[in-house]
Order: C-alpha cells, then structure tokens, then sequence
C-alpha cells in the first residue's frame, strides 16, 4: 500500500500534467493567430500527449488503492514575445517537469515503493525525449534567425508531427 505522502505527490504530479496540457493548448492558441498552423499543431499534438500522461496517474493512483483529488489548475500564460520564446518556456517546462518526476522517484526509493518506482520509470524515460524535442526545436530556431523562408520551413516540418 502507498503512503499517503506517496499518494500526494502523484495527485500533485497529476496536476502538472494537466497544467502542462493546459500551457501548451494556451501555446497553440497563441500560434493560430500568428498563423504558423504547424506550430499550432505541434503544440496541440503535445497538449493531448499531457493529458493522456495525467490520466497514467489518475489510473495509476485508483489502481494502487489512492483517491484522486482534483485541484485548480493555473491559468498559462497566452502571450509570448516571438516563437522561440514560446519553445525556450516549453523545454524549461519540461526540465521543471523532470525534476518533479525525478523528485517522486526519490520518494519511492526512500519508501522503497517499488511499484510507484517502477510506473514512474516511463516517466523517466519519457522525459529525456520531451527535453531533447524541445531543445532540438530551439536550437533549430536560433539557427534560422530571421530568416522567414527558413521559419516557413520549420512551421511546415513541426506541423507534420505524427507522434
Ligand atoms: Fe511533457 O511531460 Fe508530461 O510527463
């Protein structure tokens, strides 16, 4: 059986998710009216992949015996001063966010709750991905600069994301 501390930190894990579902919806809606719909997309794409990791916690949490408590959400941000600082807020996002998971493991191994320890494992993993997307992304807007042909360009790339 969890503790009730263990059960805490993954409702208030399951918070997060759903706050970072809620920042990067608030991130698509703010690249619709730029029009770079591809962004707009790519954004969107991962709002519902957020969402879906809030409802491995939910599951999870029923599953080990805990209630699941919903609390309010924060209101994201919906302005941003160009595309790249939308990108650098969602890959500094996602480092919170491995931190806070990486936070929860520590709690599981002092516990020695295996079974937290081992669902948060994909948690672990997932992150070092999430980073990497959005530093890649980063990266490759520094790289075009001012360019508009080049911002096209990546628009049109991040706007065929499938996975
Ligand atoms: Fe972006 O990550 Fe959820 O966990």
């Amino acid at each position: 059986m969890a503790s009730k501390k263990m059960i805490k930190s993954l409702n208030e894990q399951l918070n997060k998710e759903l706050f970072s579902s809620y920042l990067y919806l608030s991130m698509s809606a703010y690249f619709e009216e730029d029009n770079l719909n591809g962004m707009a997309a790519w954004m969107r794409f991962q709002s519902q992949e957020e969402y879906a990791h809030a409802m491995k916690f939910y599951d999870f949490i029923h599953k080990i015996g805990g209630r699941v408590k919903l609390a309010q959400i924060d209101t994201p941000k919906d302005k941003w001063e160009n595309p790249l600082a939308a990108f650098k807020e969602a890959y500094e996002h996602e480092k919170f966010i491995s931190k806070s998971i990486h936070e929860i493991v520590d709690l599981a191994m002092e516990e020695k709750d295996h079974a937290a320890r081992s669902f948060l494992n994909w948690f672990v993993d997932e992150q070092v991905e999430e980073e990497e997307n959005a530093n890649l992304i980063v990266e490759k807007f520094k790289m075009i600069g001012d360019n508009k042909t080049a911002l096209y360009m990546l628009d049109k790339e991040l706007g065929a994301r499938n996975s």
